[in-house]
């Protein structure tokens, strides 16, 4: 999508710190860290967010939540502390981003319930 900013960030036409890059995910520092480890794990193809997946994203998804995610952890060190996993949708769920990304954020204890 040509007005997407992480579409842009996942066609590198803008700079952002890449942590990890296959086929069909990238995984990058976001630009607002909440915590000393703050990854955005995105889809390279559009998805606006959680309403707009369907059955056929659902190996994409797999792949997000069960193989680049776990493995960003481990790389990270933080798979054994602990870490959260959150995706923001629509407007009260403070998505500001209109492109599904999975927010990976670790490195310190955190507190709940979210804000
Ligand atoms: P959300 O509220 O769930 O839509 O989170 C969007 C996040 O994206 C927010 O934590 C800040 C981050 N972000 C927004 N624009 C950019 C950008 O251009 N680069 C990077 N690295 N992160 C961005």
């Amino acid at each position: 999508m040509s007005d997407c900013i992480f579409c842009k960030i996942a066609n590198k036409e803008i700079d952002s710190k890449i942590v990890y890059e296959d086929e069909s995910a990238v995984a990058f520092r976001d630009l607002s860290p909440q915590a000393p480890e703050h990854i955005l794990i995105i889809p390279k193809k559009h998805i606006g967010g959680v309403n707009e997946l369907t059955g056929g994203d659902a190996a994409l998804m797999g792949h997000i939540m069960a193989e680049a995610l776990p493995k960003l952890a481990k790389d990270l060190n933080i798979a054994e502390s602990g870490y959260r996993v959150v995706i923001n949708s629509g407007e009260d769920g403070q998505q500001t981003v209109k492109h599904l990304h999975v927010h990976l954020i670790g490195g310190r204890k955190m507190t709940w319930p979210p804000g």
